[in-house]
């Protein structure tokens, strides 16, 4: 079967929506488990806007220990075929573990999405082999720890550029050719890291790939707006819309109607004619 790929060429901002299929993650933890549900909710997103669906079956919320690969395939492959079933837009499986990635790109999987960066080469191979897509994503430490006491030599929008650069290479020198940078909003970031991050949005751009970022329902805004997580969705559209005024591509989100609607008018602006004369 062949890879798909996010539609880069439409011109419009692209929408990620994320189908977690996890007892704990820290927003929509325990939602969706099963095929059936999986299957709905990404067919649900598809119908709001959703261009890519982004599927993992392990909580990286700061703190979390992880899980097993087993367990995590056990998790992941039902709802996984259930899911490339019903789908047209491609599916991307966040996880950083080769098995994982290898036995789901062999289901008809169509990208990775390694929050730890493609650091181990066998992702790199693992995606290489199955001439799957990339999104490569900067994290400072791991999930674990990387809250603590995150650490940037020259800046964080200058360090994460450069592994993200630095990546980019390995993946395309392994023969990987869609590739997707994403600056790790919340992973290893301070507060001040990640208004940084999303201000100089535009250093990655100039990395000449497309650019995603997750913002969504994140710990930063209850941080400038106490509120849950479920309740963070003013916030997750204004970082969303900044993000992308600043020049990221694709925005992964839990809300896709609303990511939708809110980027279609920041997409407007963006390519406005000049004004009347
Ligand atoms: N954020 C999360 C998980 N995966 N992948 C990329 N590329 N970028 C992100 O910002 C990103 C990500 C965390 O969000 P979520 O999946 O909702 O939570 P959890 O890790 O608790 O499942």
């Amino acid at each position: 079967m062949a890879v798909k790929k996010p539609d880069y060429k439409s011109g419009r901002t692209l929408i990620c929506g994320v189908l977690n299929i996890t007892p704990d993650s820290f927003s929509d933890g325990g939602r969706c488990l099963s095929a059936e549900a999986a299957a709905a909710r990404a067919s649900e997103m598809e119908e709001q806007g959703a261009d890519l669906i982004d599927m993992g079956a392990e909580s990286s919320r700061p703190g979390s220990a992880g899980v097993a690969a087993a367990e995590e395939l056990a998790r992941l492959l039902c709802p996984l075929r259930a899911v490339l079933k019903k789908l047209r837009v491609p599916v991307s499986i966040d996880t950083c573990k080769p098995e994982v990635a290898a036995a789901c790109l062999a289901e008809g999987a169509d990208l990775i999405n390694d929050i730890t960066g493609f650091t181990d080469e066998k992702m790199v191979r693992a995606a290489a082999d199955a001439g799957a897509g990339a999104i490569v994503m900067h994290m400072l430490g791991r999930p674990r720890d990387m809250q603590k006491a995150p650490v940037y030599v020259n800046g964080p929008v200058e360090d994460i550029r450069a592994f993200l650069a630095k990546r980019a290479a390995v993946l395309r020198g392994a023969g990987v050719k869609d590739i997707i940078l994403d600056p790790g909003i919340g992973f290893g970031k301070t507060l001040q890291d990640n208004l940084d991050i999303m201000a100089g949005m535009s250093r990655f751009k100039e990395l000449g790939l497309p650019v995603l970022v997750g913002v969504s329902r994140k710990s930063f805004i209850d941080a400038l707006s106490p509120s849950e997580p479920a309740a963070r969705l003013s916030g997750t559209i204004a970082a969303c819309a900044v993000c992308v005024m600043n020049g990221a591509d694709i925005v992964r989100v839990h809300d896709v109607r609303e990511a939708a609607q809110a980027m279609a008018v920041v997409d407007a602006v963006k390519k406005r004619p000049g004004p009347a004369k």
